[in-house]
């Protein structure tokens, strides 16, 4: 039977971000979307302006006809949230929805460049610890990891050995497999770095070209969680979507696309889909 993922995370109207991005990837990967929503925007928060709907008090409405209806799912996977209630909401669905057999993703996203968004509490941060330990892969960058386990973030470039011993502590809590992505690591890569619980670390480098364009982070997450729900390794999947983004960038910067207009992913999705 084809396999279904809740994707819980914002709808975005423009801008190429959370779930608008989510659901037509992982329906390219022939595995079928279910959408929770967070919260409703017009166009995402890079822009100067944007229409807002927290989505918070009608969650547990929505989520209760699931429980209700005894809807299974493969898989499930998270984004940004926007409130403790949130977070403590997505936890009460993994403790309903989370089986044997279910992969959980979860996307931390929280901060970047060494800051938290603004919207994070130190509650919000101390909840999301509670929240990661359901994940099987988790997708921090560098500000979310050293936020996780509770570490400055480092001036100077971070050491693979230093990696390593982070997402260890981290692993203690839960998730097997830690995938930091988007770490800077000289001018012209960018370093993605596989912990694999019990099992030898992996790096997947990729090329550095042009700007940071808002949503990478949830096409990276969504082909993850698609590969892995169609039965590849993380390693194979964190490849693919390193390979599938760095094609996108390439289109968008030849195009001139704006950055915060996000990825093109549109043009390439048939390099998703296999027979
Ligand atoms: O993952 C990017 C993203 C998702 N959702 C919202 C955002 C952004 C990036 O800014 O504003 C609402």
């Amino acid at each position: 039977m084809q396999k279904k993922i809740a994707l819980i995370n914002d709808v975005t109207g423009f801008g190429r971000c959370s779930i608008a991005v989510m659901a037509p990837i992982v329906s390219a990967m022939k595995i079928q979307a279910v959408t929770i929503p967070t919260a409703i925007l017009s166009t995402h928060t890079q822009f100067p302006l944007y229409f807002f709907d927290d989505y918070t008090p009608k969650m547990k409405d929505y989520i209760q006809t699931y429980k209700d209806l005894d809807m299974k799912f493969d898989g499930i996977s998270t984004g940004f949230l926007g409130s403790l209630e949130q977070v403590e909401i997505v936890i009460d669905f993994f403790k309903s929805f989370k089986k044997k057999d279910t992969f959980v993703l979860v996307d931390p996203v929280m901060g970047d460049y060494g800051k938290l968004y603004k919207t994070y509490t130190p509650e919000m941060c101390e909840k999301m610890k509670e929240l990661v330990q359901y994940a099987d892969v988790l997708t921090p960058n560098l500000t979310e990891l050293c936020t996780l386990i509770g570490c400055e973030y480092p001036e100077e470039r971070v050491t693979i050995q230093q990696l390593d011993d982070m997402c260890k502590q981290l692993s203690e809590h839960g998730p097997a497999h830690i995938v930091v992505t988007g770490i800077p690591f000289n001018k012209t890569q960018i370093m993605n770095f596989i912990y694999n619980k019990g099992e030898d670390f992996q790096l997947v480098m990729v090329d550095r070209i042009g700007g940071d364009r808002s949503g990478t982070g949830d096409v990276i997450s969504s082909i993850i969680a698609g590969m892995v729900m169609n039965g590849h390794t993380v390693y194979e999947s964190v490849k693919k979507a390193a390979t599938f983004v760095s094609k996108c960038i390439k289109y968008c910067e030849a195009e001139e696309v704006p950055n915060h207009w996000g990825l093109c992913f549109e043009m390439f999705l048939k390099d998703l889909m296999e027979d």
